[in-house]
């Protein structure tokens, strides 16, 4: 008997404790389930980091999911290509995300019409580097305001990108925030799922 309810144990909680810590939501998931900023958990990289290994901690492409909008790129929390032809971004959450909304904070203290017409991309493929997967928005207007907002439609994937494609030049922003739930919560949140 002791044998039988050993084995339960081992078999049950590992499976219990991982169900769990897939759990975004905050309070009860069967009835509230709110979007959130899923980059901050993510992980990044990017075609190439400007300043190579002496200055390139100052554009690690870590540097636009560090939850500092300061855009300074000065001030080590920006992201920064080499001059590379379809120069591109990529956060990878790990799994695939059901996502509502983009935010990008553009570098601030000089050249942000650099930004104009990169595209935000998200999916789950990483033909390409992951820039063949389908297109949330095109960004027209890099330099006013600052602080954009993309409307995602709920698009999923795993992979988010940013690029600039068919043209040679620098890329960096200074933050970037991704809403969604993951699409394995769809059981707990989808009839209730709120944005914020
Ligand atoms: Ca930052």
């Amino acid at each position: 008997m002791f044998f039988l309810l050993a084995i339960s144990f081992l078999l049950i909680v590992p499976y219990g404790a991982s169900q769990g810590s897939y759990s975004y939501c905050e309070g009860d998931c069967k009835t509230s389930c709110q979007y959130e900023n899923v980059a901050l958990r993510g992980r990044a990289t990017q075609s190439s980091v400007f300043g190579n290994t002496k200055y390139g901690y100052v554009s690690w492409p870590i540097n636009a999911i560090d939850g500092n909008p300061d855009a300074d790129y000065y001030h080590g929390s920006c992201t920064h290509t080499n001059n590379d032809m379809s120069p591109w971004w990529r956060l990878d959450l790990l799994r695939n995300h059901r996502i509502s909304k983009v935010i990008i904070t553009n570098r601030g203290d000089c050249c942000g019409e650099r930004l104009n017409g990169g595209e935000i991309l998200i999916g789950s493929s990483l033909a390409n580097n992951g820039n063949n997967n389908p297109r949330c928005a095109q960004i027209t207007n890099s330099v006013v305001p600052l602080t954009q907002s993309f409307d995602c439609d709920n698009l999923v994937g795993r992979y988010v990108n940013i690029v600039i494609p068919g043209r040679q030049d620098f890329l960096h922003f200074c933050e970037v925030a991704v809403y969604g739930v993951p699409t394995h919560d769809d059981n707990f949140c989808e009839s209730s799922v709120t944005t914020q």
